[in-house]
C-alpha cells in the first residue's frame, strides 16, 4: 500500500512529511501526499434557475433586444383560445400562464439569454406530449422543450415567445433490470435522484457533472451531455439503449428498446442524442448503467507545466488503464474562481496546473497499488509537484466540488463568455495565455482554462463584470477561428443552441449541415420545434 490510513487518521487536514512508509519516504522529499479521513461534507447540487425571483429574472436583457439580428419566424401568438385548450388536456395548475410563475423558465442558468413566452406546460405522460405538440402544429405555434434548464449555450430557453414545455413532472423511474443493469425512465428525472435509485442496488449513472441535481436525463441525451467521467463510459451515443421521443407533428417514435444489441434498420435514437430539442421531445430514455464500483480514490494534484499535465495524463492513462475514472484539469485562475468567489479551499500549494485523477475498481488493494506506483513515476520524474490523495467518500465529494463547481464559481465574477472546445492533445492549452495577452487591455476580468483533458475538451472561460458587446465579439472572432485551423471543434458537449449556429461552419462541412437541414425539414416541417437554435438559417 502506498500511505498507512491509521497513519494519516491521527493527522487529519494536514500536510505531514513523516506518514508515509519508508518505500515511499524518496517520494516525500518531491512531493507530499496524504491519505485523508475527514468529517462528512455537503453535497452542493447547482443552484436552480427555477428559484429566481421575477426582478433577478426581469434584469436579465432580452433576447430580442440584446441580439436584434435575430427575427421572429412567422409563427402565431398565443390566445386565450391556446390557454383554453391547455388546461383541457393538462387542467389549469400544470398550466402557468402567471407571470410570477413564468419568468424564471424565461431565463437561462447562466443570465445569459431570456425570453419572452407567456406560458408554461407541464406534461406529466407521452400521451399529453403527443396532444400538445399536435395542436402546437396545428396552430403553427413554436415550442421550447425544457428540462432542468441548466444547458450552457442558450439553447433551453425560448428567444421570442415560443410555448414552453417543461418535462420536470415527467419524473417517473419505469423499470431496472438489475442484472443487465438498464433502466428505462421518463425524461424528466433528476439525474441525481437516478443515481440515488442506482446507488441503492448497487449501479450508477454512466454520467456525471456538475449540474447533476438539477439536470434532467432528457436534457442529457438532448445534449449528449459529456461530463467528468465520459473517460471511463464512453458518450452518451453508447450508453443510451433506446429512446421515446415525440416528433412535432404530435407523433409517437418508439425507440425504445433495452438491447445492448440491436442493428434493424437505421439506428433513429441517435438522431434524437445531441439534437437539442429540435427534431422531437424526449419522452422516455433507456440506459445502460455500469457496476457502482467498489473502491475509489481521488488524487488532488498541483504541478508547474502544461506539458507536465500532458505527460501525467499519458502517464495515468498507461499504468492506471482500465481503473481511470476521471482526468480533469484546472489552471491557477480557474482555482482563484472558486477560491475567491466560492470560499472553497484549494487542498494543495500554489500551483500554475492541477490536476484531478480518479480512479473506480473493485478491488481496493490492486487500485491502491496501482495508484501507489502511477504516482511514484509521476512525482519522480518530477511531473507532479504537490498533492493529496484520498479514499474518503465525503472527502472526495469535498475535492470534486473545487472542479464541480467551476460554472458557478465563474458566474459570480458578472457575465461569462464560454468556449467549451475539443482540441487535439498538444493544443489543448495553446488558446489560453493567447487569449489572456489579447485581453490584457480590455474589460476582462479572469481568462480561465480547465476541463476534461482526458477527453481533449478544453472549457475556456472569460469573465467580465457585465456584458461586453465588443469583448464578445472580439473573443468570438479569435477562438472559433483558430479552433477550426487546428482542427478542433467548436463545441465539444455543450451542443449548439442560440449562441453558436453562426459559427457550426467552423466544425461542420456545408453538406452536412445541408443534410442537417433536410432532416430538419422532413420531422418538422413548419420548424416549431425550438426555432433559432442549433441550425443556421
Ligand atoms: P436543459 O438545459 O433544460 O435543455 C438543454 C437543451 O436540451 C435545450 O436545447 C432543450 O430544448 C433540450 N431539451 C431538454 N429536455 C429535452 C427533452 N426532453 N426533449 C428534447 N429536448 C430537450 N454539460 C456537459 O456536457 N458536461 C458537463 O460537465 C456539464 N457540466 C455542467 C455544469 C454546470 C454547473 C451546468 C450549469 C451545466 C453543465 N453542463 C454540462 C451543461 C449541460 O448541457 C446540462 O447541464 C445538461 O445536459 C442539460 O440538461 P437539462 O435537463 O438542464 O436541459
Ligand atoms: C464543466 O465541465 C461544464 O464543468 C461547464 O461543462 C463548463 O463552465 C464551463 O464552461
Ligand atoms: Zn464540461
Amino acid at each position: 500500500m502506498f500511505f498507512s490510513a491509521e497513519c494519516c487518521d491521527a493527522h487529519e487536514g494536514q500536510i505531514h512529511r513523516t506518514c508515509v512508509t519508508a518505500a515511499t519516504m524518496h517520494i516525500q522529499m518531491a512531493a507530499r501526499f496524504l491519505l485523508v479521513r475527514s468529517s462528512p461534507s455537503r453535497v452542493i447540487s447547482v443552484s436552480q434557475t427555477r428559484h429566481l425571483s421575477t426582478k433577478a429574472a426581469q434584469s436579465v436583457e432580452l433576447t430580442s433586444e440584446r441580439y436584434p439580428d435575430v427575427r421572429r419566424g412567422n409563427f402565431s401568438k398565443l390566445n386565450p383560445g391556446h390557454i383554453s385548450f391547455f388546461e383541457s388536456i393538462l387542467g389549469k395548475n400544470r398550466v402557468l400562464t402567471d407571470r410570477a410563475d413564468v419568468e424564471s423558465y424565461n431565463v437561462d442558468w447562466m443570465k445569459m439569454v431570456r425570453g419572452a413566452s407567456e406560458v408554461v406546460l407541464k406534461p406529466k405522460t407521452t400521451e399529453e406530449v403527443s396532444k400538445i405538440l399536435k395542436f402546437c402544429n396545428e396552430e403553427n405555434l413554436a415550442v421550447c422543450p425544457q428540462g432542468g434548464n441548466t444547458g450552457l449555450v442558450g439553447g433551453s430557453v425560448p428567444v421570442f415567445d415560443e410555448v414552453i414545455l417543461s418535462t420536470t413532472l415527467m419524473n417517473e423511474i419505469i423499470s431496472i433490470d438489475e442484472v443487465s443493469g438498464v433502466l428505462v425512465c421518463q425524461a424528466g428525472c433528476i439525474l441525481e435522484v437516478l443515481d440515488n435509485y442506482l446507488s441503492e442496488r448497487g449501479l450508477i449513472m454512466p454520467l456525471d457533472l456538475g449540474a447533476k441535481g438539477s439536470c434532467n436525463i432528457g436534457g442529457n441525451v438532448s445534449t449528449n451531455a459529456g461530463g467528468i467521467r465520459l473517460i471511463r463510459y464512453g458518450s452518451l451515443h453508447g450508453s443510451v439503449l433506446g429512446i421515446e421521443a415525440v416528433k412535432a407533428d404530435g407523433e409517437v417514435i418508439d425507440c425504445l428498446s433495452t438491447l445492448k444489441k440491436d442493428n434493424t434498420g437505421y439506428h433513429l435514437k441517435h438522431l434524437f442524442i445531441g439534437s437539442e430539442g429540435t427534431l422531437g421531445v424526449v419522452t422516455k430514455v433507456a440506459i445502460h448503467c455500469p457496476p457502482a464500483p467498489k473502491a475509489i480514490n481521488l488524487a488532488f494534484l498541483g504541478l508547474q507545466t502544461f506539458e507536465d499535465v500532458l505527460k501525467t495524463l499519458q502517464l495515468a492513462k498507461h499504468s492506471l488503464a482500465e481503473i481511470l475514472s476521471s482526468c480533469e484539469m484546472m489552471d491557477n485562475p480557474t482555482m482563484q474562481a472558486v477560491t475567491q468567489n466560492l470560499k472553497l479551499k484549494c487542498p494543495v500549494e500554489e500551483y500554475p496546473f492541477y490536476m484531478l485523477i480518479e480512479t473506480s475498481g473493485s478491488d481496493s488493494k490492486h487500485d491502491e497499488e496501482k495508484l501507489s506506483k502511477f504516482l511514484e513515476e509521476a512525482m519522480s520524474s518530477n511531473l507532479v509537484r504537490d498533492g493529496t490523495l484520498t479514499s474518503e467518500p465525503s472527502r472526495i465529494k469535498q475535492l470534486w466540488q473545487l472542479r464541480e463547481r467551476v460554472a458557478e464559481g465563474l458566474v459570480h465574477d458578472g457575465y461569462v463568455y464560454k468556449y467549451d472546445i475539443s482540441l487535439p492533445s498538444k493544443m489543448f492549452y495553446a488558446a489560453v495565455p493567447k487569449v489572456a495577452e489579447m485581453l490584457r487591455e480590455t474589460k476582462a476580468m479572469r481568462v480561465t482554462g480547465y476541463g476534461h483533458v482526458g477527453d481533449g475538451n478544453l472549457h475556456l472561460n472569460v469573465t467580465s463584470k457585465q456584458y461586453e458587446h465588443d469583448l464578445d465579439s472580439l473573443i468570438e472572432s479569435y477562438v472559433f477561428k483558430w479552433t477550426s485551423q487546428v482542427r478542433g471543434s467548436i463545441s465539444a458537449e455543450h451542443g449548439i443552441g442560440f449562441k453558436k449556429p453562426k459559427v457550426m461552419h467552423y466544425s461542420k462541412s456545408q453538406s452536412a449541415i445541408g443534410l442537417m437541414q433536410q432532416i430538419k425539414k422532413l420531422m418538422d416541417p413548419k420548424g416549431i420545434l425550438n426555432p433559432y437554435k442549433v441550425l443556421p438559417e
